[in-house]
């Protein structure tokens, strides 16, 4: 019987035609699906109509099928799927020894946000990209997590990435973006902040900047211009909700007011760029806003850092991020509150992750106005940028689950930008060890999902 079910279903795989196989019984549609399951028993997913294993999209399994498993419950799952978007999902869960069986619904694969708030909805852990095989956590259970992104947007394009997938984050509502701090100074890179913020739509979110930070910091890709980017016809290309003559606050004074609002130990801060703004927020004292010094406020509102930078390992090279500000770097080791855990992501995690210029072009080919593209269009990003930024992100939003971090231990920062790290069981300080290639495979796939959606 189960040679026969095999061979009836690569039957019907082989010769599609395209036509619908309007013929089949639901007795020999059960007998297929099973067999689909012994065959492909990492999983699979089959249109009940015209036999096709779609090749793209992004997969979601329905409550109402969950826990379907073995032959017996195929038939109640074929009825949920005549009655909904007639495509069936199977796999073998080894440590049960089950066959499980849903019936599913499948998204365009450039909305992400949709198919996570349908995971959501129907309780399911995970949503599936089957061009791309990988799945994407759902993470309904997930607890409030209230982020700052703390940047030196306009130099690297990581930091561009970083900011997207925080919006794409909060469309799949899995974080609260509270506020964004620009420690680069220049008020154009703040405008560009506005610009994603606008075009991602979430055009209200606070954005304060540094003024009293580094001098002369060192420009990778000089893209200040985003912000002021005009169409042939002179029309301005993106939205904003600062205009060219409106203000930012003080980056330290946005912090003190923004940590003043929010519950106490509630606040995640991603730090991408210098730790200028950082800095004066921990030396500042009480104000309008908060009776607390920096150190304390600080200790009251922040959980945890999760910091692009670093170096740990055998390299000696120093940080780029620490290194090009080093007077506000030692002020910020010095003055952390050993409370406040910090999660270091160094330039090796990303250095795999190579999101090709032309890649990133190919992947916005849906519109001639989008800000990365602009960036990318007219800029050379050929200059060895890798997606570093988007790995403290995604390790802020995603949780520490995602990455293998060291032991715990202390960090120390030496006036050259050499970060000492001695274990410690009781220190609040690790530090992400480098994927390996599979991991950063998905993790590549997974910004670009991101990225596409639209
Ligand atoms: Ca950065």
């Amino acid at each position: 019987m189960k040679k026969t079910a095999i061979l009836l279903a690569l039957l019907l795989m082989l010769p599609f035609t395209g036509q619908a196989q309007q013929h089949i019984s639901d007795k020999e549609l059960v007998s297929v699906i099973w067999a689909m399951g012994q065959m492909f028993p990492d999983g699979f997913t089959i249109s009940i109509d015209s036999l096709r294993q779609p090749t793209r999209g992004l997969a979601v399994s329905y409550l109402a099928t969950q826990n379907s498993f073995d032959k017996k419950s195929i038939p109640a799952v074929i009825r949920h799927a005549r009655e909904h978007d007639g495509f069936i999902g199977g796999w073998y869960n080894p440590e049960d020894g089950k066959y499980y069986f849903d019936s599913t619904r499948i998204f365009p694969e450039d909305s992400l946000s949709a198919a996570l708030a349908f995971a959501r909805e129907n309780h399911q852990h995970t949503v599936f990209d089957l061009a791309k095989g990988i799945n994407v956590k759902s993470n309904y259970e997930q607890k409030d997590v209230r982020i700052i992104l703390d940047t030196d947007m306009g130099s690297s394009t990581d930091d561009l990435f970083a900011l997207m997938m925080l919006h794409r984050y909060m469309d799949m509502q899995r974080c609260k973006l509270i506020g964004v701090i620009v420690d680069r100074m220049g008020k154009a890179n703040a405008d560009i902040v506005d610009v994603l913020d606008n075009y991602y739509g979430h055009p209200d979110i606070p954005v304060g900047l540094e003024t009293q930070g580094q001098e002369s910091t060192h420009v990778w890709i000089p893209y200040h211009n985003l912000a002021y980017a005009r169409t042939t016809d002179g029309v301005p290309m993106f939205k904003r909700s600062i205009g060219d003559n409106g203000t930012f606050m003080e980056g330290y004074k946005l912090y003190r007011k923004l940590l003043a609002a929010q519950p106490d130990r509630s606040v995640t801060i991603a730090s991408i760029g210098l730790v200028t703004t950082l800095a004066r927020l921990l030396e500042s004292g009480p104000d309008e806003y908060s009776p607390l010094s920096g150190v304390e406020l600080v200790r009251a509102k922040v959980k945890d850092i999760y910091a692009m930078g670093g170096v740990f390992g055998d390299a000696v090279e120093p940080d780029y991020n620490f290194k090009q500000a080093i007077d506000f770097s030692l002020k910020f080791f010095e003055l952390l509150p050993r409370e406040v855990d910090v999660v270091f992501s160094p330039g090796e995690v990303g250095d795999p992750l190579d999101y090709r210029p032309e890649q990133v072009i190919a992947d916005l080919d849906w519109t001639d106005f989008h800000p990365i593209k602009w960036t990318y269009q007219f800029l050379n990003c050929n200059t060895g940028q890798k997606m570093w930024d988007p790995q403290a992100v995604i390790n802020a939003v995603e949780g520490d689950d995602f990455y293998k971090l060291s032991p715990r231990g202390t960090v120390k920062l030496t006036p050259n930008g050499e970060t000492l790290f001695t274990p410690d069981p009781n220190g609040n300080c690790r530090y992400q060890y480098p994927g390996d290639p599979v991991w950063c495979d998905t993790v590549l796939k997974y910004i670009r999902l991101m990225a596409i959606q639209h």
